[in-house]
């Protein structure tokens, strides 16, 4: 590798906005190394296509196995690779599923967070140079909206275990900035989606039934709170925000969103829409999907970030829903191809039997 590229270590590379992110840092010439965690079954998938091999010279994507709740393990990684750039990305980063695990969102989420914090302050001293830290701060932190649209200074009402371990972790960040001049900076990203964006989250669950239920693979879709209010954009889009805030001379807080807002509702009906399908034939309620307290609207306001990081969204939720029908339309036919072929194997080996 060559040693005048710059290099990136970001924690949650295996996740939606690790892969862009990667992608992104890739492109523009750094050498990228990430954070995964070990589990027994694979958990890579989004960076296979760009992963390299640690002695292949030409790898510009290289793990590190790690955990973002293991300090020590934090050091000696930020030893290893002796970033230019940290992105924080690691979370338990489901709603839903921080009311049923709190402790352990606490731990990813806010301890994480400062875990990771302390690392890059430790490095930065004994090794001599600066790291710059992204924190993956959230619109959940806003939760009970204090004011309409939100911006960097509406004051936070989080909803949920994993919104008030974002506060945490957000006020820790730029208590670090401020105690210790750490170039650190928070991006407040609303909801962003993609093909890549897990598969519980509510865009792409409507958008995976739409494409198995256009196929005849599934009747109905269960969904919780129809009337909850979001302002989605596309996680390509934002990555690079997060890129900008590390090059700015001043550390900072920015919000990222696109400024418009739609109910899951309406994205259920542009989603059907897209294949020639009515959503209200398909799409049910179950409580099993709605949460002890609910984030009812988000609105964000970027006007800081436009003007000071040139960035804007560019991507609509018209496009987005699109993009995302199209690709898990995609998916499921192939997944029916390899039904079907199973079937034919099963039926001919039924005629052997018989
Ligand atoms: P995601 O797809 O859920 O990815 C989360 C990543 O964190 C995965 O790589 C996951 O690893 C990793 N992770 C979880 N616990 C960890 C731990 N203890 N140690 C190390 N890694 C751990 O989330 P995302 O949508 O890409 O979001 C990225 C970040 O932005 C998260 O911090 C999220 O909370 C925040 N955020 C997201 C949105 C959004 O709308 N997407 C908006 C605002 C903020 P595995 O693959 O092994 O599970
Ligand atoms: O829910 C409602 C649900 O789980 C959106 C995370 O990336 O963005 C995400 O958090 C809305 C909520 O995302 C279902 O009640 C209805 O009002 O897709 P979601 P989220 O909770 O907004 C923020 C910015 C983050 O930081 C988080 O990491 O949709 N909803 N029915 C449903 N939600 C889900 N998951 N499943 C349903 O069946």
């Amino acid at each position: 590798m060559s040693s005048k590229a710059k290099r990136a270590l970001i924690t949650g590379v295996t996740g939606q906005d690790g892969s862009y992110l990667s992608e992104l840092l890739i492109s523009k010439g750094y050498e990228v190394h990430g954070i995964v965690r070990r589990s027994s079954s694979f958990n890579t998938s989004r960076i296979d296509n760009i992963r390299g091999d640690v002695r292949d010279p030409r790898a510009k994507l290289l793990l590190h196995y790690g955990d973002v709740t293991d300090s020590a393990n934090l050091s000696a990684i930020m030893h290893r690779v002796q970033p230019d750039e940290v992105y924080n990305l690691a979370a338990q980063s489901h709603v839903r599923v921080s009311f049923d695990m709190p402790v352990y969102t606490v731990d990813s989420v806010a301890f994480g967070a400062i875990k990771v914090l302390e690392s890059v302050r430790e490095a930065q001293q004994s090794l001599g140079k600066q790291i710059r830290f992204y924190q993956a701060s959230s619109s959940e932190m806003f939760g009970k909206v204090m004011e309409v649209p939100q911006k960097e200074t509406t004051p936070f009402y989080p909803r949920s275990p994993y919104g008030v371990s974002k506060v945490f972790a957000h006020w820790a960040t730029v208590n670090y900035r401020e105690s210790y001049g750490l170039h650190a900076s928070c991006g407040i990203l609303f909801n962003h989606e993609s093909p890549r964006r897990g598969e519980t989250f509510v865009t792409r669950k409507i958008t995976r039934a739409v494409g198995r239920i256009k196929l005849g693979m599934q009747d109905k879709l269960f969904l919780g709170n129809l009337d909850a209010q979001r302002d989605w954009g596309f996680a390509g889009d934002y990555v690079e925000a997060m890129w900008l805030m590390l090059q700015r001379a001043e550390a900072d807080d920015y919000v990222i969103s696109t400024g418009k807002m739609i109910s899951v509702r309406e994205f259920c009906r542009l989603c059907f829409e897209r294949v020639g399908l009515d959503y209200q034939k398909y799409v049910a309620t179950d409580p099993r999907y709605f949460r002890p307290a609910e984030v009812e609207q988000l609105l964000g306001d970027c006007t800081k970030a436009k003007q000071k990081l040139g960035w804007t969204p560019r991507t609509s939720v018209e496009m987005l829903a699109h993009m995302m029908v199209d690709a898990d339309l995609e998916l499921a036919k192939r997944e029916k191809t390899l039904r079907d072929a199973g079937h034919a194997v099963e039926s001919e080996e039924r005629e052997h039997h018989h």
